[in-house]
């Protein structure tokens, strides 16, 4: 059965999240790359256009585009240290979101919905290289745990919705994602987007790049833009209820040390870099496998780490004024 479910009439698209660093992504490519097929209509959310942690303003702006498909990234998103002090609003915050986003979904009959889980969510406690079929063998890292138990309840949600109603709903689980549009907040973001934010002041303040952590701890990175281009061959054709990880390979994992060298060469920082080693951690390592993804697009080429950095980096610089921060 395709992906089209009974519609042989073109898809209404709706993505929740649409104006963050993936949802952004995702119009680019459908509007910069023609990623759309011919009829398709593509609607991209905000929160402006409905509070998706209240169920009746969910369902109303599901009754009113009456999307064929949905492409869900809404959520409470954030970094390590984002995380290690909100675990309570992670969990309540995007239980909300999920709940009344796959129930709304439901009741208007939406034919399939693709939703986002994340590799930090896998058991802390684990076998490497980690695959899809490991969700829920053991407690998650206990600094998101928050977040972590409340993405896999999506995965649970989709099982439920199509052993009780036959929905063919699924998820996606993409590693640590970073692009144009990212959240460049030092605080509250995620590691790439916060050294490029914290180098470019560092670079006009003449001062060292402060790496928080050890350096030593390991991450695989996806560009935004190949995240997006493989969102819509799961939308279009991935068949399965089950989750796919979405991720370079574990050949392309890096340290954070040396993630934060190919910052420093992508901006050009003339300074220092130091390590602050108060600062937590995290997951030591969180490496994912991506056979699964490999057997069904053996071919899919990822945009080499290093150029996409350089243009994450340039689009930072020349969007300072206006980028989230
Ligand atoms: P993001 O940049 O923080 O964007 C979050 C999006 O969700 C924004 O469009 C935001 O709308 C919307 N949103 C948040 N709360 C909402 C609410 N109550 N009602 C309606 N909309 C709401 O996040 P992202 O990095 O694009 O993440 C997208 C998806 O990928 C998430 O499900 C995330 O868990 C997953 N993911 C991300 C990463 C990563 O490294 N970034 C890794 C793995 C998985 P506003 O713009 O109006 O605030
Ligand atoms: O992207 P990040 O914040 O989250 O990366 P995780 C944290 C790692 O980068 C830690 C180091 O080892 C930090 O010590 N690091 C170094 C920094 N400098 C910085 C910096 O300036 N900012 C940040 N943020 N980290 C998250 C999960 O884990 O992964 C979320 O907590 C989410 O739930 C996300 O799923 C994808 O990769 O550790």
């Amino acid at each position: 059965m395709s992906n089209q479910g009974d519609h042989a009439s073109p898809m209404r698209v709706l993505v929740t999240g649409g104006s963050g660093l993936v949802g952004r992504a995702i119009q680019h490519v459908i509007k910069q790359e023609g990623g759309a097929k011919e009829g398709e209509e593509w609607i991209f959310l905000s929160s402006k256009d409905a509070n998706l942690m209240n169920a009746e303003e969910t369902l109303a702006v599901f009754r009113k585009h009456q999307p064929t498909h949905v492409i869900h990234l809404a959520a409470m998103v954030g970094g390590l240290f984002k995380n290690m002090k909100y675990n309570l609003d992670f969990w309540r915050n995007n239980v909300f979101i999920n709940d009344n986003v796959l129930q709304a979904a439901h009741e208007v009959s939406v034919a399939r919905v693709v939703s986002c889980l994340s590799t930090c969510i896998f058991p802390d406690k684990t076998t490497y290289p980690i695959d899809e079929t490991m969700v829920h063998n053991g407690p998650p890292h206990e600094s998101n745990y928050g977040y972590a138990y409340a993405k896999r309840m999506i995965d649970v949600h989709n099982r439920a919705y199509f052993e009780q109603y036959g929905r063919r709903y699924t998820s996606v689980i993409p590693t640590n994602v970073f692009g144009p549009h990212d959240n460049f907040s030092i605080e509250d973001g995620h590691v790439l987007p916060g050294l490029i934010h914290k180098a470019y002041i560092a670079q006009k303040e003449g001062k060292p790049l402060v790496v928080w952590g050890s350096g030593t701890p390991r991450r695989q990175f996806i560009y935004s833009l190949d995240l997006a281009r493989l969102f819509l061959w799961v939308l279009r054709d991935y068949p399965e209820v089950d989750p796919i990880i979405l991720s370079v390979g574990e050949e392309d994992e890096v340290s954070i040390k040396e993630a934060a060298d190919a910052v420093v060469q992508a901006l050009d920082f003339q300074g220092e870099v130091v390590f602050d080693s108060t600062k937590a951690d995290g997951q030591f390592k969180k490496t994912a496998s991506n056979a699964k993804l490999r057997r069904y697009l053996p071919d899919f080429n990822f945009t080499p780490f290093n150029q996409a950095l350089k243009e994450t980096c340039d689009w930072f610089v020349a969007n300072y004024d206006s980028a989230r921060k």
